[in-house]
């Protein structure tokens, strides 16, 4: 890996003379104007400087990942100097992905790969850090400290996730809990309700679908009578229509599903056919991090094929790793309306934004 300054008065110019020494495959890290004062700070010319990394041994195999879908805005606020590296950078869509992972970067640049790595982060997303590391480390002419890489490292995703994973804003009465069997969905349902009733007084019911196993009913009725929230069984379409009117007055309806096996695209049928979601349901998928990368991914897109508006992410508390989470957001962009990291109700339930989720992908500690 070679990285190099070059100065010259246009910028054609300065690509003449990348082109001339380096070669076709030089990658643009940064460029700027800069004055250059010629006496006592005096006649300044106008110049353009041109950092330039060449790297000796291309990319193999790279996943190409050009989504179509929204790029993420610029509004992000990182620190001063995250900032002024992440100014000049396009998003990661726009990006060439041309460096290599391979071991020939300076060494608090290496460690910060291996640790997202570690934390589950794929080669190709590391890449386009890298490209960020680099640009801050050969912009500053002084020593460019640990915490200020990890600083870009988070500005990094905090710009790519932000602000698309905030999601819907819209009205909704009943909240749809969809998702495989056991990621903890009636958990969720019992946190996410005791939350609403107590901080923000809300009036609130139960519907559960989930009449598959008499374990699962009972599980929903003893939250219902700690909580005091009436609930209702429903058993079919009409049941659930039913269960919906009675409770219409009520602020916030939570509808339990069943727990199926959602790589079976017939589930996902049933569900449609039984619920047919409205403007006033929103729906929430839920994943376990305890599950595996791929397997998330099949789940995900199974549900995609129901209005999904947002999804959360349970047992964060049984995994190492959080760098999934940004894997599989950056394929989908759905929005990420929580993460849960604990069996307790209703403690162990944790809002997520932009600035949580990027000090997860540098794999801090937040519990
Ligand atoms: N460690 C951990 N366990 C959880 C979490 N959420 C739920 N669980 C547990 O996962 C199991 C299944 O939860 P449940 O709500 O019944 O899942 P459901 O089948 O999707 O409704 C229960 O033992 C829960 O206590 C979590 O965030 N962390
Ligand atoms: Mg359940």
């Amino acid at each position: 890996m070679k990285v190099k300054k070059f100065i010259a008065p246009t910028m054609p110019e300065a690509m003449n003379q990348v082109k001339k020494e380096l070669g076709e495959t030089a990658i643009i890290l940064d460029s700027r104007e800069i004055k250059r004062s010629r006496f006592l700070g005096l006649f300044g010319k106008r110049n353009i400087e041109v950092l330039v990394a060449v790297d000796p041994q291309p990319a193999r195999n790279r996943e190409s990942v050009r989504s179509k879908k929204q790029t993420a805005n610029h509004s992000t606020k990182p620190t001063n100097y995250a900032k002024s590296v992440q100014k000049t950078k396009p998003t990661i869509e726009k990006l060439p992905t041309h460096l290599s992972l391979s071991n020939e970067y300076p060494h608090p640049i290496e460690s910060i790969l291996q640790r997202l790595k570690e934390n589950g982060i794929n080669e190709d997303t590391r890449a386009h850090v890298l490209q960020n590391l680099l640009s801050a480390y050969y912009k500053k002419d002084e020593k460019v400290t640990d915490s200020e890489l990890i600083d870009v490292t988070k500005a990094f995703f905090k710009q790519e996730m932000s602000p698309s994973i905030q999601g819907t804003t819209k009205q909704f009465k009943h909240l749809y809990v969809l998702g495989p069997t056991g990621v903890g969905k009636t958990t969720t349902i019992a946190k996410m309700a005791a939350n609403e009733k107590m901080k923000h007084s809300k009036d609130i019911a139960f519907i559960t679908l989930d009449t598959y196993r008499i374990a699962a009913i009972e599980q929903l009725k003893t939250y219902a009578k700690i909580l005091d929230i009436p609930i209702e069984v429903a058993y079919n379409a009409e049941d659930l229509e039913a269960a919906k009117e009675k409770f219409k007055d009520k602020d916030l309806i939570y509808i339990d599903t069943a727990g199926r096996n959602y790589m079976k695209s017939e589930y996902i049928q049933q569900l449609k056919d039984m619920a047919k979601f409205t403007e006033e349901d929103k729906l929430m998928c839920v994943l376990s991090l305890t599950a595996k990368e791929d397997d998330m991914d099949m789940i995900y897109h199974q549900f995609s094929e129901l209005p999904v508006d947002t999804v959360i992410f349970t047992k964060a508390d049984e995994t190492s790793t959080y760098g999934q989470i940004f894997n599989l957001w950056r394929k989908h962009r759905f929005a990420i309306q929580a993460l849960t990291n604990g069996q307790d109700v209703p403690s162990d339930l944790l809002n997520v934004d932009d600035e949580v989720l990027s000090r997860l992908m540098v794999g801090e500690k937040l519990w």
